[in-house]
C-alpha cells in the first residue's frame, strides 16, 4: 500500500512539473513581441509580395506573428482586430481595405494601449491619435505621374478608359485624383469610361471587355490603377484583334514583375512603381512605438516611373 502512495505522488509531481515547464516562458532572451496583422486578402501579385514581407520579416525579428486574411471583407479585419485585443497583441499592422468605419475599433485598441500601425493604405479619421503611422506611398503623386507620362506618350490629345481600383480604398481615390490634376493641363485629353475593375486581373478583363464593345478603336489608353488590372486588359485587347502597347496604349502602377515582363513585350508601355517591401519599416515602427517614441503621422515610401525604354536592362534587378 505504502508503496503505491509513494508511486501516485511521484506520478502527481512529475506531471506538475511538465505542465509548469510547458507554461514558462524561454528563460533567458527578452519577451518574444506577439504582433497581429490584419491583411485585406490577396487580389493582386503587389498584395502577395507586401504579406510575404511582413511574414519573412517578423520570423527574421523572431516576432509571433498573428496573421488574418480578411478576404477583401473590412468587416473580417475589424473582426480580427477585436480578436488581436482581446489576445493582448503587443502592437498591431493594419492594412486597411477602405478609408472610412475604423474609428470604433482604432479606439478599442487605443483604450487597450495597443499601437496600431498603417502599411500601404489609409484611414479618414478625425482623430489622428488613434493610428501610430502610416507607411505608404504618396497615391496622389502616383496619379499625376502616370498622367504625366501618358501626357507626354500622347502628345496632349486622346481618347482614354480607366480601371479604378477598389471603391473607398485611399489608392483608387487618390490615384484618380493625382491622374486627372495632372491631365486636366491637356484639354485633348479625355477619361471617356472608368469603371472599377478591384484592383484583379479577371475583373480588369472584364471591364476592358465592356469598354471595348462601347468603344472599339476610339479607345487611345488605358490608365489602370493598379498592372494586374493592365493585365487582364491587355488580355482583352490581344482578344478583340487589336495590339496592346501600340494601337492602344497602356499606363498602370505597381510595378509587379509581370509588368516588367509585359513592357519587354512591348504590351505595356509604363508602370509605375508602388514598392510594396512593407516589412522592415512596419517592425521598425512597431518597435519605436513599444519603445514610447513619437512617429510622423506619415513614413512616405518613394516611387518610380519606368517605361518600356528601361524595361529590359532593369527587370532583373526587381525584388517583386
Ligand atoms: C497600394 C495597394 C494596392 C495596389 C494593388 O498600396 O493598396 O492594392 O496598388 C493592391 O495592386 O491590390
Amino acid at each position: 500500500m505504502r508503496r503505491l502512495i509513494v508511486a501516485c505522488a511521484a506520478i502527481a509531481m512529475l506531471a506538475t512539473a511538465c505542465k509548469e515547464q510547458a507554461a514558462a516562458p524561454e528563460t533567458g532572451g527578452p519577451k518574444r513581441l506577439v504582433v497581429g496583422f490584419s491583411q485585406i486578402g490577396a487580389e493582386s501579385a503587389w498584395r502577395t509580395a507586401e504579406t510575404e514581407s511582413i511574414r519573412s520579416e517578423a520570423q527574421a525579428r523572431g516576432v509571433d506573428l498573428k496573421f488574418s486574411d480578411a478576404q477583401q471583407k473590412q468587416e473580417n479585419q475589424i473582426s480580427a482586430l477585436r480578436s488581436f485585443i482581446t489576445q493582448k497583441v503587443d502592437a498591431i499592422i493594419l492594412a486597411p481595405i477602405v478609408e472610412t468605419g475604423w474609428e470604433p475599433v482604432l479606439r478599442e485598441a487605443k483604450r487597450a494601449g495597443i499601437p496600431v500601425v498603417l502599411v500601404d493604405r489609409g484611414v479618414d479619421v478625425d482623430d489622428d491619435s488613434l493610428y501610430t503611422t502610416l507607411i505608404a506611398s504618396d497615391f496622389v503623386e502616383e496619379g499625376r505621374m502616370a498622367g504625366r507620362w501618358l501626357a507626354e506618350r500622347l502628345g496632349g490629345s486622346g481618347r482614354i478608359v480607366e480601371l479604378q481600383g477598389t471603391p473607398g480604398s485611399a489608392p483608387a481615390i487618390d490615384r484618380k485624383r493625382g491622374f486627372e490634376e495632372a491631365i486636366a493641363e491637356f484639354p485633348g485629353m479625355t477619361v471617356v469610361r472608368s469603371q472599377s475593375g478591384d484592383f484583379t486581373r479577371a475583373k480588369g478583363k472584364e471591364v476592358m471587355e465592356a469598354f471595348l464593345k462601347a468603344e472599339r478603336e476610339k479607345i487611345d489608353a488605358v490608365y489602370a490603377h493598379n498592372d494586374d488590372m493592365a493585365l487582364g486588359a491587355i488580355q482583352a485587347i490581344e482578344e478583340a484583334g487589336l495590339k496592346p502597347g501600340t494601337d492602344v496604349v497602356l499606363v498602370s502602377i505597381d510595378g509587379v514583375r509581370a509588368a516588367f515582363e509585359a513592357m519587354v513585350q512591348g504590351k505595356l508601355n509604363c508602370t509605375v512603381e508602388c514598392n510594396p517591401l512593407l516589412g522592415p519599416a512596419a517592425f521598425d515602427a512597431v518597435e519605436r512605438a513599444l519603445a514610447g517614441e513619437t512617429l510622423p503621422k506619415w513614413i512616405k515610401v518613394e516611387d518610380r516611373v519606368f517605361d518600356q525604354s528601361v524595361a529590359a536592362e532593369v527587370i532583373d534587378t526587381r525584388k517583386y
